[in-house]
């Protein structure tokens, strides 16, 4: 199934609209609403809709909804599509119990009135959050505990706003640290010492990991939404960056803000907000979605969703940043490396494509279609018996887990760039599949399905014979089964258990058996789970 979707003005929509025969008259008058309720939607915008469908609602994973288009219906089909979903993939807010029917209603009001852009939010503002805790010279010298670092796995805690640290060997929750509202994703310094995280709020934070316990040492906000961040991971001889730079992608607004690596204090802002790849139309939010960090260049690779470009941006001179922007796709999302760490690989979701870059010519490599709406997180690296070197992505839209070569110079360079296989999951709904280099296994999600026992359970295909059906395993009487996540040996596979009363439960990657279940008062709502090592050497 194949969608078409252009951003074209509002004014250009009401215009063809008018062509097609829906006239204003025909528009629902738009409803009115007092201060505090305009107030209290626009937070439930943000909390629950805006990463989808834009701050200014002009559409992205989600579909536009300005108000040429929400006031083509009534208020009360609009409440009733917030609260039960859609088939598209947006869940129903109200039949997985996170809003009300008022609160239903009032989204449904909000949305057919114009919507408003939140205030800008510069250098002067950025400063005057930066906290630095703890100096970099008053920090350990050394680890001041006889953990093995490597193997520790941060884990976000969603609706607690904060970040458990859990010790890999032990299973043991170790501690928890204050970060930013909803973590989104983290990242550690090359080095491994430093954890980052970047709050839905933009909440950059610093957790030195040689403390015992852990301690937050620094904290910046670089904007108002944000949800990707990353840190320098170059040593060459254009200088050693190691631990020295951080980046955040902000949605809003739409900028990118770099950071000091180990104090967080801000150095610089670029905006993003520009022209689309292809029509060349202004765009007033282009958002930072996914970033990774170069190994062998001093680059970090950021995709800015809206206007479809990959930048390569260059932070060896702050003064003379140099970025190579690439045309590739639009509403970028999220991706990874290949196995090679040369080509990164990003979902243009809404497009139903995979966008290939290759970071050593710093051009665009390919652009493939897989199926609806691909989610591969950060993807799966393994070798197919048949087709060689490939990239694994799951899909929102469908039960597929689509591979794609990735071996463009080598043995099966016929098959690059393309989808060499399709497998089928249990379910469509894959937000995150995993393996490691020494797994037999790839893991897939099914997070968003429709039916409950798919969305508790599991898909593990076997990687040396993928003819075979995945192996579908039940995990959870409760809540969502969201992101594996491997330990540093590679023989143990975590997944979280996405619930107020949330759990990680540990399997032996090679028997499927389940080895731990770490349950544990604190774990509120864990989503995602990074493990020192793998994160910071980009092994999944
Ligand atoms: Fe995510 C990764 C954006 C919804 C959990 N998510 C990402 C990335 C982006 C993104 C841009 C890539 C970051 C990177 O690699 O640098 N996510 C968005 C959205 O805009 C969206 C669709 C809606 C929103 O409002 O945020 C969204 N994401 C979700 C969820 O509902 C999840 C399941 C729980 C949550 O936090 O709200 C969720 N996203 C995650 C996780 C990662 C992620 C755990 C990192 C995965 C990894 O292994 O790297």
């Amino acid at each position: 199934m194949k969608k078409k979707f252009y951003l074209l003005p509002a004014l250009t929509i009401a215009l063809m609209a008018n062509v097609a025969g829906a006239t204003a008259a025909e528009l629902q008058p738009v409803p009115p609403l007092t201060k505090e309720e305009f107030a209290t939607a626009t937070k439930v915008y943000f909390d629950r809709c805006g990463g989808c469908h834009g701050t200014l609602r002009k559409g992205a994973t989600g579909k536009a909804l300005t108000p040429d288009k929400t006031r083509t219906k009534t208020v009360e089909k609009l409440a009733e599509i917030i609260h039960i979903g859609t088939e598209g993939g947006m869940p129903g807010w109200g039949t997985t119990g996170v809003l009300t029917k008022d609160e239903s209603t009032l989204l449904a009001k909000f949305i057919q009135n114009e919507p408003v852009a939140p205030p800008e939010f510069d250098m002067k503002d950025i400063r005057a959050t930066w906290k630095l805790h703890v100096k970099p010279a008053d920090r350990p010298k050394a680890p001041m505990h006889k953990r093995n670092i490597e193997n520790l796995f941060a884990v976000i805690l969603r609706d607690a706003g904060k970040i458990g640290i859990i010790d890999g060997d032990t299973k043991e929750v170790w501690t928890t640290v204050d970060s930013g509202f909803a973590v989104h994703t983290l990242r550690y310094s090359f080095s491994g010492r430093y954890l980052y995280t970047i709050g839905r709020d933009a909440k950059a934070t610093i957790v030195d990991l040689w403390m015992d316990p852990p301690q937050t040492v620094a904290e910046v906000k670089t904007g108002i939404e944000a949800r990707s961040i990353d840190s320098s991971k170059y040593k060459g001889p254009k200088g050693d960056f190691l631990d020295k730079l951080a980046v955040v992608g902000n949605y809003w607004p739409p900028s990118y803000v770099i950071l000091d690596g180990q104090t967080l204090e801000p150095m610089k802002i670029v905006g993003t907000r520009g022209y689309t790849y292809d029509t060349n139309e202004f765009h007033q939010e282009p958002r930072v979605a996914s970033i990774v960090a170069s190994h062998y260049d001093p680059e970090w690779v950021l995709t800015v969703k809206e206007t479809g470009q990959v930048l390569l941006v260059d932070y060896s001179d702050l003064k003379n940043l140099k970025v190579t922007t690439i045309e590739s796709e639009r509403f970028l999302h999220d991706g990874g490396w290949d196995s090679s760490k040369r080509y990164f690989l990003v979902a243009a979701n809404m497009r139903d494509k995979i966008v290939a870059v290759d970071t050593k010519t710093k051009k665009l490599a390919a652009i493939v279609e897989t199926g609806i709406k691909p989610h591969p997180g950060r993807g799966a690296n393994f070798v197919d018996p048949k087709f060689g070197p490939v990239y694994a992505s799951t899909h929102l839209g469908e039960p597929l887990v689509a591979l794609i070569g990735t071996d463009p110079e080598g043995k099966f360079k016929a098959n690059a760039w393309k989808v060499v296989r399709k497998l089928r999951p249990a379910g469509e709904g894959g937000l995150f599949l995993k393996t490691h280099p020494k797994s037999n296994h790839l893991w897939v999600d099914h997070t968003l399905a429709k039916n409950e026992d798919i969305y508790r359970s599991v898909s593990v295909f076997d990687l040396k014979n993928l003819d075979a059906p995945p192996k579908v395993m039940k995990l959870s009487d409760k809540g969502r089964v969201v992101h594996m996540e491997y330990n540093k040996a590679g023989d143990e596979l975590w997944v979280s258990v996405w619930d107020r009363k949330g759990e990680i439960i540990v399997f032996d990657d090679k028997t499927l058996k389940e080895k731990a279940r770490i349950t544990d008062a604190r774990l509120v709502t864990p989503t995602g789970k990074f493990n020192v090592y793998n994160t910071r050497y980009d092994i999944y």
